[in-house]
C-alpha cells in the first residue's frame, strides 16, 4: 500500500533554459560543471538558477538518477549520468543510483520508437548485478584515482524494492489521482509514440508515473531533492517534479546531461545497437580505448570537458599543444586515457595499451608480454584453437588447421606469395616446420594474420 500523500498544491509552470546562461557570474561547482557542459538544463528555470546554488551551500544534499537493467552492463552514455553523479559526490553531496528492477518491467518510451519486448524476471536480475557492478567499479576507480570524499555517500537502491508488496489498487487511488492526463499526454515520449503507427500501450503509458514516484519516494526516505537525467530524460524528471510539489508542496529539482550521439548522429546505446559498453566481457579495455582514440578533432575538447575531470585551463593547454603538433593525437590519447583508467581502472589502461602497442606496433615483445585473456579481447572477433603441437608440424597445416586459408594450390600460393605473416613476421614457405621461439611465442601462442586484417590465434598444447 503506497504510503500516505500529505497535500495536493498547484503545479508551476516551468521552461528550460541553458544552464550555462542562468548560472553565468557564478562560481560555485554547479556552474563549473556547466561550463564544463555536462550540466546543460536546469529546471524549473524561472526559480531554480536561485534556489538550487543557495540549497547545495547550505549543506550536503542527494542527487539521484536511475538507471534501468535492459542489458547487463551499462554503456558509454549512461557514464555521462554516472559523471553526473560523481561531480556531485566530489564537491561533498550524496549520490544515489537507482537501477530499475520495476521500471524496466514497464519499458521507458522515452527516445524509442517501438515498445520493448517484455523482460523475463530473471533477465532483470541478471542485469541489474551487472550494472550494479558497473557503478560499483567507477565509484571504486573514482575514488582510488582520486582520493575518497569523506562524508559523501554513494548509494546503490533498487525500486522493484519499494514497489513490493505494492497493491495496484492502492496505488492507483493514492497517487495515480495526483497526475493529470493532459499533462501526461504533452509529454514528448508519449506524444511522439501516439503518432506513430504501433501507438503506446497503457504500459509504456504509466512509465512516467513510477518514475515521478521514484523521486517522491526518494525525497521522503532520504531528503533528495534532485534528480539527473539526460536530455531524453526530461519528461520524466518534470513528472516527479509536478508530483512532489502537488503532494508535498515542495521544490525540487532536475538537470539534464547533453547525449551522446555518434558521427552519424544517432543516439549511442543498447536501442541503437551502438553501444560501447563498461563491462568488459563485452568490449575490452582495448576496444574502449580505441573509441576515444578514434575521436576527431571536432568533437574531442568536448569530450575532454564531459568525460574527464581535468581542469578546464589544462584541457586549454592540451588543445594549444594539440594545434602545435596535430599528428601526435595528443588530446584522443589523453581523453582515451582519462576515461579508460575511470571505467577500467588502472590496469585496465595498461592492459589497453599493451595491446595497442602488440598491435599497431608489430613488436614480438608486446605480444610475447600479453595475457591469454588480453590477446583473446584485442581479437574478440578473431578464431582461437588450441592444437596439439606434434613434432614437425609445419607453416601450412597450422593455417589449414585454423581454417585461415583455402585447402589445395590457392592456400599454398597465398603463403608463398607473402600473404600470411605470424607473430607480426612473413612467412614465405607453407613447408616451413614450426619454432619455439620464432613461430610460438614463449607464452605458447601464436598470431597468424592473412592478410590486412584476419587474424587468428593458435594456442600450442604439447604432447
Ligand atoms: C530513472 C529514474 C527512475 O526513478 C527509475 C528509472 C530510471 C531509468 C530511466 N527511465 C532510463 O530508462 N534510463 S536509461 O537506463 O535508459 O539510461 C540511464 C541514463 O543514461 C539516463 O539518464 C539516460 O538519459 C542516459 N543516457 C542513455 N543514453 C545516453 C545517455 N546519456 C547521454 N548520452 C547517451 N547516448
Amino acid at each position: 500500500m503506497a504510503a500516505p500523500l500529505l497535500r495536493a498544491v498547484r503545479t508551476v509552470p516551468r521552461i528550460s533554459r541553458p544552464l550555462s546562461r542562468t548560472l553565468s557570474g557564478s562560481s560555485d561547482f554547479l556552474a563549473a560543471v556547466a561550463r564544463r557542459g555536462l550540466f546543460k538544463e536546469l529546471f524549473p528555470a524561472e526559480s531554480a538558477g536561485l534556489q538550487l546554488p543557495s540549497l547545495l551551500r547550505s549543506g550536503p544534499q542527494t542527487v539521484y538518477c536511475g538507471f534501468d537493467p535492459t542489458a547487463d552492463s551499462l554503456h558509454v552514455g549512461n557514464l555521462l549520468a554516472v559523471l553526473g553523479l560523481l561531480h556531485f559526490h566530489r564537491a561533498g553531496h550524496n549520490a544515489i543510483a537507482v537501477i530499475g528492477g520495476a521500471t524496466a518491467q514497464l519499458g521507458d518510451p522515452s527516445g524509442r520508437s517501438h515498445e520493448r519486448d517484455p523482460l523475463m524476471p530473471d533477465s532483470i536480475e541478471a542485469n541489474a548485478r551487472g550494472i550494479r557492478q558497473s557503478l560499483d567499479t567507477l565509484f571504486g576507480n573514482y575514488e582510488l584515482l582520486h582520493g575518497a570524499r569523506p562524508g559523501a555517500t554513494f548509494t546503490v537502491l533498487n525500486n522493484a524494492s519499494w514497489y513490493r508488496g505494492q497493491g495496484a489498487v492502492g496505488f492507483l487511488s493514492s497517487v495515480g489521482r495526483h497526475f493529470r492526463m493532459g499533462t501526461m499526454l504533452s509529454r514528448h515520449s508519449v506524444q511522439s509514440r501516439l503518432r506513430s503507427p504501433e501507438g503506446m500501450s497503457l504500459t509504456e503509458f504509466v512509465y512516467q508515473v513510477l518514475q515521478a514516484y521514484d523521486f517522491y519516494h526518494l525525497h521522503r526516505e532520504h531528503g533528495c531533492a534532485i534528480q539527473l537525467g539526460g536530455t531524453d530524460q526530461l519528461g520524466n524528471l518534470m513528472s516527479g517534479q509536478d508530483f512532489i510539489q502537488r503532494v508535498t508542496g515542495q521544490q525540487v529539482f532536475g538537470i539534464l546531461l547533453p547525449l551522446i550521439t555518434s558521427s552519424t548522429g544517432d543516439k549511442l546505446g543498447k536501442s541503437a545497437g551502438n553501444a560501447l559498453w563498461l563491462n568488459r566481457e563485452r568490449t575490452s579495455p582495448f576496444e574502449f580505448y580505441q573509441f576515444f582514440v578514434r575521436q576527431q578533432d571536432s568533437v574531442v575538447e568536448k569530450f575532454l570537458k564531459l568525460f574527464t575531470f581535468l581542469p578546464l585551463a589544462e584541457i586549454e593547454h592540451i588543445m594549444e599543444q594539440h594545434a602545435k603538433e596535430p599528428e601526435k593525437r595528443g588530446p584522443q590519447k589523453r581523453l582515451a586515457a582519462e576515461v579508460t583508467k575511470l571505467v577500467h581502472g588502472k590496469e585496465g589502461f595498461e592492459s589497453a595499451k599493451r595491446c595497442t602497442h602488440a598491435l599497431f606496433h608489430s613488436s614480438t615483445d608486446a605480444l610475447e608480454a600479453m595475457s591469454d585473456q588480453e590477446l583473446q579481447e584485442l581479437f574478440r572477433e578473431a578464431p582461437f584453437a588450441e592444437l596439439l603441437l606434434e613434432p614437425g608440424t609445419r607453416v601450412l597445416d597450422t593455417c589449414l588447421k585454423m581454417s585461415a586459408i583455402p585447402a589445395g594450390a590457392r592456400g599454398y600460393e597465398i603463403i608463398s606469395s607473402g600473404g600470411l605473416s605470424i607473430n607480426h613476421r612473413r612467412v614465405t614457405n607453407p613447408d616451413e616446420v614450426l619454432v619455439v621461439g620464432q613461430h610460438i611465442l614463449k607464452n605458447g601462442l601464436s598470431l597468424l594474420k592473412v592478410g590486412k586484417k584476419n587474424f587468428y590465434i593458435v594456442k600450442w598444447m604439447h604432447l
